[in-house]
């Protein structure tokens, strides 16, 4: 059985749709702090990922083997709330890794995936094709978060041998629910725009360059590094794993393919300085050569994907 914490998220309501598609539905058990599923999960449990109590009497209720530890407070948020983001975003892993060591000794092994993310970098980190391993000074307490966890991840399997699988996401792009304060989703928030035929202001500027990765590739790349045989995976902390990289203009020159009228705007806000601290694009060696990954949807594809289903967000909720 597969727990997913935080699946009211953007990537864990997908996740639980993916996972539900490769298990069955009655092997998949969505949980969220929320009472109830926002997007009609077949089996669902209010959780708090900081009751670790909570989380061992679902886990053996179900007979759960797989977690994938998704809530947390990203960038945006989390500069708003830092001490917040961090207690959430680190004693939220630190109870699923505890958990997952517990269990080993139990002879019940836990497989756990939790999110690492491009945030981990700073601005020393060199910007163009990261590689895996480099220096990473991240400047938000999010980023901070994941460079922490990531260590916390290589600990616990090489002094526990914890099954702890993670990836650096780019910022990830998706129109199914809407995202929860990042940096990135300018990328999403310009489709809405562009759909009810606005203008749009973007808070980065024309030449912000980011790493990003379209939700289909994203949740292929979770699957495909969970699935791979332990032997395969040689990194412990975090992969670094590529989509496709651009900026503002670039992602408004490709709507304006299929919306020859739409218009940007430009109007950086304290969003930029956390941009710019991130890198513009990575190096995926490691992923490519450790489990097979490859990046599928490039610049049109997204696009034209995000145009054909975006609706306003308020329509997910209506339940
Ligand atoms: C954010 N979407 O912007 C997240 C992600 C790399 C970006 O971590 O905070």
């Amino acid at each position: 059985r597969v727990l997913v914490i935080g699946a009211n998220g953007q990537i864990g309501s997908e996740l639980v749709e993916a996972l539900t598609v490769n298990h069955g539905a009655e092997n998949v058990i969505a949980a969220d702090i929320a009472p109830r599923s926002l997007f009609g999960a077949h089996c669902y449990e209010t959780v708090d990922v900081l009751d670790k109590d909570r989380i061992a009497q679902v886990v053996e209720r179900y007979g759960v083997t797989q977690v994938y530890q998704l809530a947390a407070l990203l960038s945006v948020t989390g500069e708003q709330a830092p001490l917040k983001a961090w207690t959430l975003n680190m004693n939220g892993l630190l109870n699923i890794l505890e958990l997952a060591r517990d269990r080993k000794q139990a002879g019940k092994p836990l497989k756990v995936f939790w999110p690492s993310s491009i945030a981990a970098f700073g601005p020393h980190t060199p910007a163009v094709d990261t590689p895996q391993l480099a220096v990473m000074d991240p400047t938000t307490i999010y980023g901070i978060s994941k460079q922490a966890g990531e260590r916390l991840c290589e600990y616990y399997f090489s002094k526990f041998g914890v099954d702890v699988r993670s990836i650096r996401y780019p910022g990830i792009i998706s129109y199914k629910s809407p995202p929860g304060g990042g940096t990135t989703d300018y990328a999403i928030a310009i489709f809405h725009a562009a759909k009810r035929g606005e203008r749009y202001a973007c808070y980065l500027g024309p030449d912000t360059t980011l790493p990003m990765i379209y939700m289909p590739d994203a949740i292929r790349a979770t699957i495909e590094l969970m699935d791979a045989p332990a032997e395969q995976i040689r990194v412990r902390s975090a992969y670094n794993v590529a989509g496709l990289s651009f900026n503002p203009r670039e992602l408004a020159q490709a709507i304006k393919k299929s919306v020859p009228g739409f218009e940007i705007s430009y109007q950086p806000d304290h969003r930029q300085a956390i941009a710019d601290s991130w890198p513009h694009s990575l190096d995926d060696t490691y992923a490519r050569a450790d489990w097979g990954w490859h990046a599928a949807i490039g610049l049109d594809q997204l696009a034209q994907d995000m145009l054909a289903h975006i609706e306003a967000p308020a329509l997910h909720h209506a339940a």
